[in-house]
């Protein structure tokens, strides 16, 4: 086994035996050859898109499938299987209808050809792909470094476009894009120059991704406002939804009215409570449980009602709330209970609902406490003109973006300590599953602004970077020039999409962490410094003395 796409990488350089991540050989096996078989319809449906011929059912199968790639989505083998056919299935109906529409016999390559036999082991046919995989790239260290980046980059765009798509949100460019760079990947002639360019260029179209599903987001939810989120439960029978997919989440609101059921978030769908038409709709959306995801066994175990998992990051479960646990869309794991969709996507969310009446719920109120949240591009660019002239009369001095995920490792301690030692007269901005760490700290206020202001997920780092365009606009300068800095850490592939996001509109000195991508290579890594001022954190001493300075 090779996988090297998450931070958690076993000792900085692959999951080689089993993945940390408890991903099973056998799974990273099934998950390669799917690659390779979404690579051989990426090519068919180029081809078909030459022709006029609509792609649509391959455009949302490609992005879900490669979703379930990603770390901690999915680590179930049988929906693997499941995936590669119907891969193998859409190709060859679209070879069926470009051979009615071409005038000539068309000679497919390799790799359009390719079929895996599913009659024999598809995990050790997996094996043979992938060292043919690292084979063929292997020679080149930093050819084979930008590959992976652009791999992973591409799953990260994918899943933003899975939950823009679920959303009514569609960019044609962005199929088109992520078709071209599957094929691409088997290409032996591109020069380091063309895969540096391509790396960027997963950055630029990843930027479109992200503006679609803030559209989706904001236009069927409306713009997110600064709100009061409990974190205090109350007394009754409970549902617990965690992951990103704000659709899945209206969809079980919807579903759970007037069943006397309180649905709380989890992880990453804090930030939902921001959106007005959420909020206001279902008064039964009433607070937070639980911080991130690393910490999903010890709060998923306490937690006395049904779960239900969107998307990642999943855990392997424990026993202990493995019959109170749900999954949905690309999200999977042998044993639990998997609510499959209607045609739209939603699936019926009556199972879980039985579930939370039949468990115990909440027993007593607990006492009243919040935090924030809400603080998206439309809200903070709305008081523009005060942080603007805060910094003008020099009562904020400078702005931190402290974002990106979480994990287990201790060094990510860093991202508490230096928000703690954030100077008074310093706003923090964040987003992604990395708050909890310090999200219900009170930083107080400067300017008659809150010191600590959360943009929301990691899926709205789209906002994050209209508001640093927008306030460099506001002063007629470049994000390079404004009194900002970001230091990010990061977990996953979707992490990769925005840091190349990044990357591509040239924004220097981001400090990442809490180590460095191990599938950048000491070249890649070097030409990161050298262009762009990309450096792995220090200490939050150091790092806050050089970001003042
Ligand atoms: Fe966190 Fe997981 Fe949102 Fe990631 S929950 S780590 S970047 O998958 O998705 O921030
Ligand atoms: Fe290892 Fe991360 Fe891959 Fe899991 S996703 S196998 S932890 S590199």
């Amino acid at each position: 086994m090779f996988c090297e796409q998450c931070e958690q990488t076993a000792s900085g350089n692959g999951c080689h035996q089993w993945g940390a991540c408890g991903k099973s050989p056998q799974v990273n096996a099934v998950q390669d050859l799917l690659i390779h078989c979404l690579q051989g319809l990426a090519q068919v449906a180029l081809r078909a898109r030459e022709l006029g011929i609509k792609t649509q059912v391959a455009d949302l199968f490609t992005c879900e499938a490669l979703f379930a790639t990603m770390t901690n989505v999915n680590f179930q083998q049988q929906r693997f299987t499941e995936y590669i056919k119907r891969a193998i299935a859409i190709k060859e109906k679209l070879k069926a209808q470009i051979q009615q529409v071409s005038n000539t016999l068309e000679n497919w390559s390799e790799l359009a050809c390719f079929e895996p036999d599913c009659n024999s082991s598809l995990v050790e046919q997996g094996q043979d792909i992938s060292l043919k995989f690292i084979s063929q790239s292997g020679t080149d260290i930093d050819i084979f470094s930008l590959k992976l980046t652009v791999l992973y980059g591409i799953k990260g765009v994918a899943s933003y476009a899975f939950h823009a798509q679920e959303l009514g949100q569609a960019d044609e460019a962005v199929y088109q894009f992520c078709y071209q760079a599957l094929v691409n990947l088997q290409c032996q002639d591109l020069s380091l120059n063309d895969w540096v360019n391509l790396a960027l260029e997963v950055g630029k179209i990843n930027l479109r991704t992200m503006e679609l599903l803030d559209a989706g987001h904001t236009k069927t939810y409306g713009h997110p406002i600064p709100t009061p989120v409990p974190l205090n439960t109350k007394k009754g029978k409970a549902i617990l939804v965690s992951g990103h997919d704000l659709k899945q989440l209206k969809a079980l609101l919807e579903q759970t009215v007037n069943t006397g059921i309180t649905v709380y978030t989890h992880g990453e769908l804090l930030p939902a409570h921001g959106y007005p038409l959420l909020k206001q709709t279902y008064p039964h959306l009433y607070g937070h449980y639980g911080t991130a995801w690393q910490n999903q066994t010890r709060e998923f175990a306490k937690f006395p009602g049904a779960i239900v998992l969107t998307t990642n990051c999943l855990m392997p479960p424990h026993e202990e709330y493995q019959d109170k646990l749900f999954t949905l869309g690309p999200v999977g794991y042998a044993g639990l209970s998997y609510l499959p969709g209607n045609s739209e996507g939603t699936p019926d969310f009556t199972p879980v609902i039985q579930r939370a009446l039949e468990l115990p719920g909440f027993r007593e109120d607990e006492p009243p406490r919040q935090v924030m949240t809400g603080f998206a591009r439309n809200a903070v660019l709305g008081v523009a003109d005060q942080v603007l002239a805060a910094i003008g009369s020099g009562k904020i001095r400078h702005l931190f973006l402290i974002g990106g995920c979480d994990g287990a490792k201790p060094d990510r301690n860093y991202y508490t300590e230096i928000v703690e030692k954030v100077p008074q007269d310093c706003l923090v901005l964040t987003l992604a599953c990395g708050k909890f760490r310090f999200f219900n700290k009170n930083l107080g206020e400067i300017a008659g602004l809150p010191r600590l202001m959360d943009v929301g997920q990691c899926n709205d780092a789209y906002s994050a970077i209209q508001i640093a365009l927008g306030l460099a606009k506001a002063l007629n300068t470049t994000v390079n020039e404004l009194p900002l800095s970001l230091i990010l850490s990061w977990y996953e592939q979707k992490a990769i999409a925005v840091l190349l996001t990044l990357l591509y509109l040239g924004i220097k000195d981001i400090r990442l962490g809490p180590t460095v991508p191990a599938f950048f290579s000491p070249n890649v890594l070097k030409l990161l410094a050298e262009n762009y001022n990309l450096k792995p954190i220090t200490t939050p001493d150091q790092d806050l003395a050089a970001c003042l300075g």
